[in-house]
């Protein structure tokens, strides 16, 4: 299962494939994000489809909801059916012939036509390319969280570059051009794992771990096709009737991603595999999952409310210049790139000493929080109309990232070893189902925004992610206790 070579920064060449695919995946999915939401609400003379605003930033949270919980369905068909390495392959396909749809005029059908090719092609790409990562490595091989981090630089990298490309083609543009740019982000992206994946990645990914046997085959096949078809009846009627709304769509995924989690706890806790040490390890994942999903709702955000708010209260130019205010979405993996190196070097020169888990989910939560309760100021300095100094967002991204690297790498490997053994193949997806989760409570939240003021939004929001956080420090000895020796 294993390359051993070093032909790529040290590291098996097959990371090399990984790091390219991913950078070019997250390019074209964070690219096309930093326009989407503009697209969606700017009017229809500037080249958008004039939605409400709150509408657009609901429609960005359920999207990247689905896009987070279609990663289930991607984990079990390349365990089940594909394997890894094809599975990611559909996945780049279908996610190109998503964009390349949206760079055809069009209006809101086409788009969630598109947006529906994209959550497939996501949730079968993202979580298959990352634990291809850890085939990598021989289980003894010191170098596989170095490999994790690399590949993290990877994501970041491709979602520093694309708001600066997609964006500012799209923002000055056109909207569908810089669309059509991040389809083909995805091409690149497919053409490098193909070329170089052959040659580089060996064997990894190509066997199926736990094939569907042949009597189970027929019984799953026609149990998805009732669903999928019911779903189907369901989805045209409600539409033709009228009930089928996008509020009504959101609210169903916003139920989806409290239930979805909700369920995979208790089957993994009540699982006959389970063992007792395990059950344990599953009641003590719980809250850091929650913690995870308060993270997310507010990092996520980002690119919804303080991507509308760069749009409105911020204007900045240099020299004749007009910044796009997408770019302003190249903050976040631009703050992660350069911080990382910083938290890799902190971690290990504390060693033992540094904080556990709990604790780290605990600051990482202070840090969400301070990043919204900073934008009371402008808030409160502005009245809340006046246009504001776009060092505001800065400080805001700044600050949600500090958290994000408190957070975000440690929640992976947690997760890994906190689930269950029985679990193991589908636990990249539960812990992208954190961000799934968030988003879909960010659906109804981001809607909030629009009736209150900045400074209740942000303040209120802020210090429920604090209070959040204190209750994780102080639960934190027990929380690791009930770790069972993981840390
Ligand atoms: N920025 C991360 C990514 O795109 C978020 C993920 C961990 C939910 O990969």
């Amino acid at each position: 299962k294993s390359v051993p070579q070093n032909g790529f920064v040290g590291h098996p060449k097959g990371l090399f494939t990984l790091f390219f695919t991913e950078f070019w995946e997250r390019f074209s999915y964070y690219g096309m994000r930093a326009i989407l939401i503009f697209f969606m609400y700017y009017e229809l003379h500037e080249g958008g489809l004039g939605l409400d605003r709150g509408l657009a930033n609901s429609i960005m949270a359920i999207y990247g909801s689905l896009v987070y919980m279609s990663g289930i369905i991607g984990g079990w068909i390349a365990d089940r059916i594909l394997g890894t390495r094809r599975t990611i392959f559909y996945g780049g396909v279908f996610i190109m012939f998503g964009h390349f749809l949206l760079a055809l005029p069009g209006g809101a059908s086409i788009l969630f036509v598109s947006m529906f090719f994209i959550v497939i092609g996501t949730g079968l790409l993202k979580p298959n390319v990352s634990s291809i990562v850890g085939d990598m490595y021989a289980d003894t091989d010191s170098r596989r969280d170095a490999g994790f981090s690399i590949f993290y630089m990877s994501i970041n990298m491709g979602s520093f570059l694309a708001p600066l490309i997609v964006g500012t083609i799209g923002q000055q543009y056109n909207f569908h051009l810089g669309f059509g740019v991040a389809g083909i982000g995805m091409l690149v992206g497919l053409i490098i794992f193909k070329l170089t994946g052959k040659k580089y990645l060996g064997l990894a990914g190509l066997q199926v771990n736990n094939p569907l046997l042949p009597e189970e085959r027929k019984k799953v096949f026609t149990r998805f096709g009732i669903l999928a078809l019911l779903i189907i009846i369901a989805g045209a009627i409600g539409i033709k009737t009228g009930v089928l709304t996008v509020n009504v769509f959101g609210l169903i995924i916003t139920a989806l991603g409290i239930v979805i989690p909700t369920l995979y706890f208790i089957y993994m806790y009540r699982s006959e595999k389970t063992t007792k040490d395990e059950k344990s390890r599953v009641l003590a994942y719980i809250p850091l999952f929650l913690s995870a999903v308060m993270f997310w709702a507010i990092q996520e955000q980002g690119a919804t409310i303080l991507a509308t708010y760069a749009d409105s209260r911020t204007r900045l130019d240099i020299g004749s210049f007009h910044i796009p205010s997408s770019w302003f979405q190249s903050l976040n993996p631009l703050f992660v790139v350069t911080m990382a190196p910083l938290f890799a070097m902190l971690w290990m020169k504390w060693g033992d000493k540094q904080p556990s888990t709990p604790r780290k989910f605990a600051y990482a939560l202070f840090f969400a929080g301070l990043s919204f309760l900073v934008m009371m100021l402008p808030a409160y300095l502005s009245g809340g109309t006046d246009l504001v100094s776009p060092l505001w967002l800065v400080l805001s991204f700044f600050l949600v990232v500090v958290g994000e690297l408190l957070l975000s790498p440690v929640g992976l490997s947690v997760t890994t070893k906190l689930a269950p053994k029985a679990f193991a193949a589908q636990t990249m997806s539960l812990w992208f189902l954190t961000s799934a989760a968030a988003q879909a409570i960010n659906a109804q939240l981001v809607k909030v925004y629009e009736v209150v003021s900045e400074f209740t939004y942000f303040g209120f929001l802020g210090s429920l992610a604090i209070v959040f956080g204190i209750i994780i420090l102080v639960l934190s000895p027990i929380i690791s206790k009930a770790m069972r020796g993981i840390n």
